[in-house]
């Protein structure tokens, strides 16, 4: 018998592939946590029927959520990230040696512990002492913040349901008062294909907030048309012109100094989205 998994990615398209197992399944008070073991992908990370993480591409995605913005920033110490209970965008923001303090807010506990438990290649992040966790609402928490943090990433789902609140100009407002005065923001914000309206107006609420703010792109296969965004508003630096010489560049996979570049550089059709 085949087993096959099948993401609703847009009422009109799909994205299946072949299960091998079904590792975990449960409802949570937030959402419905499911970790498979496929074919072509690896191990698979599904929150409310949306692929979240496979081992074969999720490098792209946490290395540019958090590589952009870390090396764009001269000297960060402080770095938040909201959401990225998985632990991936953590364990790339440990790389960089010279911080002094990784606080990740994550609103389930259950997606931790069951990436711990499944998905160690991400969650090996967990047993460094320079990670804080809170589990609490990510929105609340930034609320209550002012000035002290360097880097903040959004490590978010889409902008469905409760998460919407991630990609709101309120947030943005927040996030700002969060940052140190040369602070730097990134949040994944989806596909240019299939979320233009989104896109749009994310760049445009937080260019309101931000004097620097720009979009870049990498290729994520597992989500919806794989050509993936990320938005940066920087209170100072230039995140596409300024950045420090990758120290690690060897221990990557997608992330180097040209592609920092590059990855700014948008097609047309991208380019209109941002008027
Ligand atoms: N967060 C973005 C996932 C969006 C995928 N969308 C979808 N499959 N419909 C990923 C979190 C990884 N730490």
């Amino acid at each position: 018998m085949e087993l096959w998994f099948t993401e609703l990615q847009k009422p009109g398209m799909k994205i299946s592939c072949k299960v091998l197992q079904t590792l975990h399944r449960e409802q949570t008070p937030f959402q419905e946590i499911v970790l498979l073991d496929t074919v072509q992908f690896g191990r698979m990370l599904v929150l409310d029927g949306a692929v979240q993480v496979t081992l074969l591409d999720e490098f792209v995605y946490h290395e540019m959520l958090a590589h952009v913005p870390l090396h764009a920033h001269p000297a960060p110490k402080d770095v938040l990230i909201i959401g990225g209970g998985d632990g991936g965008t953590a364990r790339e923001v440990l790389r960089h040696t010279e911080l002094e303090s990784v606080t990740l807010v994550e609103i389930d506990r259950r997606v931790v512990d069951v990436c711990r438990r499944f998905l160690p290649e991400l969650s090996c992040s967990y047993d460094n002492p320079k990670l804080q966790v809170h589990f609490e609402d990510g929105v609340e928490y930034v609320k209550n913040k002012k000035a002290c943090y360097d880097v903040i990433l959004v490590d978010s789902p889409d902008p469905v349901g409760q998460a919407a609140r991630l990609f709101s100009a309120e947030f943005y407002r927040a996030i700002f008062e969060a940052l140190r005065p040369d602070g730097i923001f990134a949040a994944q914000t989806e596909s240019p294909f299939v979320d233009a309206e989104l896109i749009g107006r994310v760049y445009r609420d937080a260019n309101r907030v931000f004097p620097i703010t720009k979009l870049y792109q990498a290729v994520v296969p597992t989500y919806p048309t794989a050509l993936w965004t990320f938005t940066v508003g920087s209170k100072r630096y230039d995140p596409e012109t300024c950045l420090r010489k990758p120290l690690f560049e060897d221990d990557l996979r997608y992330y180097n100094a040209d592609l920092h570049q590059a990855s700014f550089k948008l097609p047309n059709f991208v380019k209109k989205l941002l008027r």
